[in-house]
């Protein structure tokens, strides 16, 4: 099991008892557990398996330990179990919506009887939410948007959750001898940060047989329909996949079909209609309706006397009109990565930690990497304390010693208080070499107070990244209020960049901010946020916003080698 199935069972527990009005103290200590399984790096199943001691760890004491045993052994707890009976079954998907804490899901639920999001928009709706106490109109109708949010959004996978299923699929197709050519179409292709369904498309000289092969996949839930070009299947997990398998001479262009995106397709098919041809799945035809093209993709675009589009691209936001300029940007790749420059190490990190990602680092082929002390307000306050930013710095300095070849930041995320000032003094982040500010409390603010608040910090020269700009989580909020056009300027300005967040939940800034705000100059930097080796890869889905906002390689500092990057870290101060 891993360690975050573990902790979310710690997670559910304490937001239960939250609900119930249990025993703060009971709740916190639940809480921490929780955050300690998540973020210390320890493998917790193996912990158990090896019978260690884990009431030695921080914020585990014995009770937790015994229960982290009983989860890791019999797959459930007893205690967890007992509580869900005293509750409607879904409550818990009330405190997905933005602006609903544990408190307010006890008051909708002990008032209202809300139990479920139905009945949440149904409350909203009727206007019954706004007279509970605590509440008022404006944060009804914000619960109604963030239903409807949930309700669009929740019902699409992150790509990070339909890549493993994407790649399965692939290499199950792959296996079927009689299928050639082979190819994920769709959002996933386009590295979209949510996906809503797969869509494969093949050739073959025996459909039927590959029809039959895909539908043998494991895992299927359902086969919703099987014929000889085309077949859907709905997975357990409820991912819906679209296989459709064509001719050689329509490989190209079914790709380029089932691509999309749809607006994309429009604008490509306008602009065949203005030359007398048609463009479908299966190809490009001219007045005679001779197929003119289809085989490749490139081919279909060199066709109408454009540049190859990118996948990323095809979002009809202005790519036609740059490949028939011959002005398309040159996308940012992964292999242009020089390092990673936001990881964060957890709590309790030791020189085996820190080991562990620099030789993951070396092993992706970075330069440098800039490890981060966690100290955000948030995870320091509650009762635990964070090691001494001394510490941190401590045992960077040792880490330089041990490993030639690799540049080792020391990085320090601090959070923007309230009135713009940094949680820390200017004497504590002296000793930095880089500083990444960011908000994570306070996040109601109006827009106005907002901006002004991350203007303030801005100006602070010793900050260079601004983290997570927009503030959002995917599916769960939109993020704050604030002017990012103003925030941008201001930060191209001042020599600070903004944050691309890869947390595949998280993916702030992502691709439509990223598209926007290049325009003023201002430089994007990239972070895995990883607090261990496995998390590290995730760098990608960062890339690919990057990649999806037109971004190119200048504009991104983990492009530059480690002196360019020291000179511009320099030229700050
Ligand atoms: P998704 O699944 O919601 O994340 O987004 P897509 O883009 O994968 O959309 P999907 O699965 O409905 O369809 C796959 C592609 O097929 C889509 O990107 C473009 C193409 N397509 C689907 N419907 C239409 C349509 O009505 N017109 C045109 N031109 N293309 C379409
Ligand atoms: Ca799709
Ligand atoms: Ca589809």
């Amino acid at each position: 099991m891993s360690n975050s199935e573990i902790a979310a069972f710690f997670k559910e527990l304490a937001d239960l008892l939250e609900i119930k009005g249990d025993n703060p103290f009971r709740i916190r200590a639940y809480r921490n557990a929780a955050r300690t399984i998540e973020t210390s790096g320890y493998d917790f199943t193996k912990l158990v398996q090896e019978g260690y001691d884990l009431s030695r760890l921080p914020d585990i004491g014995d009770r937790i330990a015994k229960k982290i045993a009983e989860i890791v052994t019999t797959g459930k707890l007893q205690k967890l179990e007992e509580l869900k009976k005293e509750f409607p079954p879904h409550i818990l998907d009330l405190l997905k919506i933005e602006g609903i804490g544990p408190k307010r899901a006890r008051a909708l639920y002990e008032k209202l009887g809300i139990g479920s999001l139905e009945e949440l928009r149904k409350a909203a709706e009727e206007h019954r939410i706004r007279e509970l106490p605590g509440f008022d109109v404006k944060t009804e109708e914000k619960i109604l948007k963030g239903v409807v949010l949930y309700k669009k959004e929740g019902k699409r996978f992150l790509y990070s959750q339909a890549e493993p299923f994407a790649r399965a699929l692939y290499d199950h197709l792959k296996k079927f001898p009689a299928i050639q050519r082979l190819s994920v179409a769709g959002s996933f292709r386009r590295r979209k940060e949510t996906v809503g369904d797969l869509d494969i498309v093949a050739t073959s000289e025996d459909p039927l047989g590959a029809m039959d092969h895909f539908t043998s996949f494991a895992g299927i839930g359902e086969v919703v329909s099987k014929g000889d070009t085309r077949s859907t299947i709905i997975l357990e997990n409820n991912l819906q996949v679209d296989f459709r398998v064509v001719s050689d001479a329509s490989f190209g262009a079914a790709l380029h079909y089932f691509t999309g995106s749809k607006a994309h397709n429009i604008a490509v098919r306008k602009m065949a209609v203005e030359k007398g041809w048609k463009v479908n799945e299966y190809g490009v035809f001219d007045e005679n309706l001779q197929r003119i093209a289809g085989t490749d993709e490139e081919e279909i675009y060199a066709l109408f006397g454009m540049e190859y589009i990118e996948p990323e691209l095809r979002e009809d936001r202005g790519e036609l009109e740059a490949a028939k300029a011959k002005r398309l940007p040159r996308l940012v790749r992964v292999e242009d990565l020089r390092g990673d420059l936001h990881l964060q190490l957890p709590v309790d990190a030791d020189a085996d930690t820190i080991d562990k990602l620099i030789q993951t680092a070396k092993k992706l082929g970075y330069r440098y990497l800039c490890l981060c002390a966690k100290t955000s307000k948030l995870f320091c306050s509650h009762g635990r304390s964070c090691p001494p930013l001394q510490d941190h710095l401590k045992m960077l300095e040792e880490a330089r010693k041990r490993h030639k070849g690799i540049h080792i930041f020391a990085g320090v995320d601090v959070e923007i208080l309230e009135d713009g000032n940094l949680a820390y003094s200017d004497e504590e982040l002296e000793a930095f070499d880089l500083v990444i500010a960011g908000v994570e409390e306070d996040l109601g603010l109006e827009k106005e107070a907002q901006t002004r608040r991350i203007l303030r910090a801005l100006e602070n020269p010793r900050v260079q990244i601004l983290a997570h700009p927009s503030c959002r989580i995917i599916a769960q909020r939109n993020g704050c209020s604030l002017d990012l056009e103003v925030i941008a300027q201001a930060a191209a300005h001042h020599g600070i960049c903004l944050e691309i967040d890869a947390r595949p939940e998280r993916l702030d800034l992502n691709d439509a901010h990223i598209k926007r705000l290049r325009e003023y100059g201002v430089r994007f930097s990239l972070g895995s946020l990883a607090s261990n080796p496995e998390e590290m890869d995730r760098i990608r889905y960062g890339l690919y916003q990057a990649r999806r906002g037109w971004l190119e390689a200048e504009s991104l500092v983990n492009t530059l080698d480690p002196k360019e990057l020291e000179a511009w870290l320099k030229e700050k101060e």
